[in-house]
């Protein structure tokens, strides 16, 4: 299968997070998308090629424009106000106080997130529109008859909402390509494995009917992002029953995984769907430095041959996973596992 990459994810590259109170260097980092594009290499999965330069205008499918401009926009606002730092925010319209947007860089970057997850820097626009447009070129290989690609995005996207950042993403990149999907006629299933809920996915898909959503993380309980995620969101309105969340408590390893990841693929069957949408975070890896659950590499391979064994058109949308090092290998064995099914 072909891998969509652009070294212009480079240009976002935050210098920390606040973890456990301290400021740590960002785990969500560009090597990430470096290691990746070797492993894939070695893999010899296929050709890797640039995106399609299509501009993100499809992004407003499923986020609120006034929130795309925000991103565009708070670079130069933040430069003026605080000089040449990560932009952060550090408030937020939580319950009581009111949504309001308000005019001060500061209040726009609380109004428009919901963590401090989300550095923006210089160049971080340019990147948020690079992986979107990556996104949106695995969706053309799809429609022109590819049976599957691999877009490598960065940053990721599962965790932004219609109108906030948060937890590393901005745009939804995974969210703009299962619209874009549907509107070009095909009945899409995501399928988000990142160890983390993808709480943006599924808030801006909860109340239809065409795309259903499953996701298999870290129980909400114990797990970032903490308030969505649960069991018993089955979705809402006409959107009730398209909605699928598999919780899993930390220390879970393949023995509790694989039946999860069964379950998931049962839904995605039975609801019909022609395309899968694959969130694919490689955070559930035994050695990741911020999630608690137990896979190991060659589980990766299992990954793959289950989501091939759906025999769905089959776009890999690249999230979450930080354990460097190992993290090139665990995503080639995801597409070498469905490759080779
Ligand atoms: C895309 C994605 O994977 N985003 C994840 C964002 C997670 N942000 C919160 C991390 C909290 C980590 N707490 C664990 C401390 C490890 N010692
Ligand atoms: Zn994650």
């Amino acid at each position: 299968m072909k891998t969509i990459y652009t070294a212009d994810h480079n240009l976002h590259h935050a210098a920390y997070e606040l973890i456990g109170g301290q400021m740590t260097p960002a785990f969500e980092c560009p090597r990430r998308a470096e290691i990746v594009l070797e492993q894939v290499t070695a893999a010899g999965l296929g050709p890797v090629i640039e995106p399609t330069r299509m501009g993100i205008a499809a992004a407003a499918k499923v986020h609120d424009p006034r929130f795309i401009a925000f991103l565009e926009q708070a670079w130069p606002a933040w430069l003026a106000e605080h000089g040449d730092s990560d932009a952060l925010p550090m408030t937020w319209p939580a319950r009581s106080l009111r949504q309001i947007e308000p005019d001060s860089i500061d209040g726009k970057l609380g109004f428009y997130s919901f963590d401090a997850g989300c550095a923006l820097t210089r160049g971080s626009f340019t990147a948020i529109t690079s992986a979107v447009e990556v996104a949106l070129t695995g969706v053309d290989l799809i429609a022109a008859g590819e049976r599957a690609a691999f877009s490598l995005c960065r940053p990721p996207g599962h965790h932004a909402t219609a109108d906030q950042m948060g937890g590393y993403c901005y745009l939804n990149n995974a969210a703009i390509a299962a619209q874009v999907l549907v509107e070009a006629g095909a009945r899409v299933a995501i399928l988000d494995v990142d160890y983390h809920h993808g709480n943006g996915t599924q808030a801006i898909f909860y109340g239809r009917p065409d795309v259903l959503f499953t996701s298999i993380h870290g129980h909400p309980r114990q797990e970032y992002p903490y308030f969505l995620g649960y069991a018993d969101e089955h979705g809402a309105g006409q959107g009730e029953g398209a909605n699928l969340n598999l919780p899993l408590v930390w220390g879970s390893a393949w023995d509790a995984y694989g039946p999860a990841l069964d379950a998931a693929c049962e839904k995605i069957t039975a609801f019909g769907a022609d395309t899968v949408v694959v969130s694919l975070g490689l955070d559930t890896f035994e050695e990741d430095p911020i999630s608690k659950f137990k896979l190991k590499s060659p589980d990766y391979l299992r990954m793959g041959e289950r989501i091939a064994g759906l025999g769905l058109k089959t776009l890999f949308i690249f999230e979450g996973g930080y354990a460097v090092e190992a993290l090139g290998v665990n995503t080639a064995n995801v597409l070498t596992g469905f490759e080779g099914a």
